[in-house]
């Protein structure tokens, strides 16, 4: 694998509508984002990725892009954005955007053009079938329901892989794509780094539309069977690395959830698809195909292995991006560790044990400072559309109200998208005014204020894992080091060596509340960082506490 300057950075998540308000709308903004760069100065990341920004009726959070040149008022200004790239600049900082470029929203000129003429040059921007011949199709979208819907007016129905407010675009029409790469090229020259690019493995369908078995009883098929039946999305990623990243040297992490078995190198090889992409793959155990309801809790040992597997899987064919949460999961810590458990040793231990994997490290705002899960006590509450459309399976399913707000609850994307806990003031600190969603109550406990400048906070703890990757003595070993697991078979242990030239680091957390012992595979050089005070090895035998986490120098 070639070296990149971007493989020794960290990246920071911000979901703008959640991060800081300005003006009191009770609505995070670009303004916002500016006057906490000195915070996240302060933290250490160096690259930023926004959420979208762009104009937007926000249906899907931004997620539905009505107008892709303009900044949503509700976020700022164009010159608010010029300023923040600048001001990043300024602090050796980059900037990225949320490439979503799978469908825009139905609020877009495209598809107005589109209803009003679906026979003219922007009928052909979508996906459009005649009514009369019935659903093209049985696939069910991502938010419940077929993934066809009526176009307006018209004797037409067209796709929509996500919301009914985002129809897809037609990327097999030359274009629509012409028009994407004109517009990723204009903002790459204003000076961005580079995308996160949303959805992406979805732009190519498995045409011509058919049916495949139903899986639920609703008589449609999971999207993901589509995605398995598509073949050819290279040529459209080829064309578009070539036509905009490439010529731009632009930073690219793609979301991409279903590649194919041996297709990871074409994604992310030297000559890939993308810089890097997610390893979702921890963020997949315990998924039911009925619905989010029927979701399962996750054990340590199922963690430790698909980290693991994942680190197996690359290789040194290229570099993941690691996590364990982002805008569209619940909070990590409430979902990776064994419910009730949850307590700041284990947020920490939960950090260092993805933060020393081989991969770039990504956090989502808020949990830096450890941000848990919402408890929910009304669907009213609930804003997210992806969570309504879950209740609603689990209601058909049979589940009272109750049992449904609690079963989808845990795996909510509103858990991540609660305000910025700030301070212990009114609203977190997060707003003058009232915030569009609801603070978590724990904000009196778990804010920015109370942890900055505490050293046993687990922001601290964050700062310290951001220093030994910044470390020129340690770097080289964490960011390139070959991975190796330890004691694989020892439950509740997760533990992998680092191995650099010359220098072996051994990365081990006590998956559990219990205290475990650990035979040591050597002695120990020194201790570089404990989420504990004190750490106890004797004759090469080391007696880890409960949730312990240290990364030995052997
Ligand atoms: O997510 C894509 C995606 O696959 C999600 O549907 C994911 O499976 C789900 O959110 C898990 O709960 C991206 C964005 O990250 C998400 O916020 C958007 O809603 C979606 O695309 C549509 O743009
Ligand atoms: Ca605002």
């Amino acid at each position: 694998m070639k070296k990149q300057w971007w493989h020794s950075k960290t990246v920071y998540q911000i979901y703008p509508k959640s991060f800081y308000d300005s003006n009191g709308d009770g609505i995070g903004d670009l303004p916002g984002v500016i006057q906490k760069l000195d915070y996240l100065q302060y933290l250490g990341v160096d690259i930023i990725w926004l959420s979208p920004i762009y104009q937007s009726p926000l249906a899907d959070q931004g997620y539905d892009i009505s107008d892709y040149y303009q900044i949503d008022p509700r976020f700022g200004t164009m010159e608010d954005m010029d300023h923040l790239i600048q001001a990043a600049k300024e602090r050796g900082m980059y900037i990225l955007m949320d490439l979503v470029v799978n469908h825009c929203s139905d609020e877009h000129q495209w598809f107005k053009e589109a209803m009003a003429d679906p026979e003219g040059e922007y009928g052909n921007f979508f996906y459009l079938a005649e009514k009369k011949m019935g659903r093209p199709c049985n696939w069910r979208s991502y938010f419940g329901g077929s993934v066809w819907e009526d176009l307006p007016g018209t004797e037409k129905q067209y796709l929509h892989m996500f919301h009914k407010k985002q129809p897809d675009l037609n990327w097999e029409n030359p274009k629509l794509r012409e028009e994407i790469y004109k517009n990723i090229n204009w903002w790459l020259d204003k000076g961005l780094a580079g995308f996160r690019i949303d959805a992406i493995i979805n732009i190519k369908k498995a045409l011509p539309f058919r049916d495949y078995p139903a899986d639920r009883p609703d008589g449609l098929c999971s999207p993901d069977v589509m995605l398995a039946h598509a073949q050819g999305i290279g040529a459209f990623l080829e064309e578009m690395r070539d036509k905009t990243f490439r010529p731009h040297n632009a930073f690219t992490v793609g979301e991409v959830f279903n590649e194919k078995p041996g297709e990871l190198e074409q994604f992310i090889g030297d000559q890939g698809y993308f810089s890097t992409m997610f390893d979702f793959n921890e963020h997949m155990i315990g998924r039911s195909p009925k619905g989010a309801y029927a979701d399962r809790d996750v054990t340590p040992e199922e963690y430790k292995e698909a980290c693991f597997k994942a680190q197996e899987k690359i290789g040194d064919l290229g570099f993941y991006s690691t996590l364990i949460e982002n805008h569209d999961e619940p909070r990590g810590v409430s979902h990776f560790l064994p419910a009730g458990q949850v307590c700041d040793a284990g947020k920490k231990m939960l950090a260092g044990l993805y933060f020393m994997l081989r991969g770039l490290p990504f956090i989502y705002q808020g949990q830096e400072i450890g941000m848990e899960n919402i408890k929910f006590s009304s669907i009213d509450q609930v804003d997210d559309i992806s969570t309504l459309a879950e209740y609603d399976t689990a209601l058909a399913a049979g589940l009272s109200p109750k049992e449904a707000l609690e079963a989808v609850g845990r795996s909510s994307r509103d858990n991540a998208r609660t305000p910025m806990q700030w301070d212990a003031g009114p609203h977190a600190g997060f707003t003058q005014g009232t915030p569009w969603l609801k603070e978590n109550p724990n904000f009196l406990e778990i804010n920015v204020e109370e942890q900055r400048g505490r050293k046993d906070s687990v922001l601290e703890f964050y700062r310290r894992l951001i220093g030994l990757r910044k470390n020129k003595e340690y770097q080289e070993t964490v960011v390139y080091g070959s991975l190796i697991p330890y004691l694989r078979e020892q439950e509740n242990l997760m533990a992998y060596f680092r191995k650099g030239e010359g220098q072996t680091l051994l990365v081990m957390g006590n998956f559990q509340k219990d205290s475990q012992r650990v035979i040591l595979p050597g002695n120990t050089k020194k201790v570089l960082l404990n989420n504990l005070e004190t750490w106890k090895e004797e004759n090469g035998l080391a007696q880890m506490e409960g949730w312990q986490f240290v990364v030995l120098e052997q």
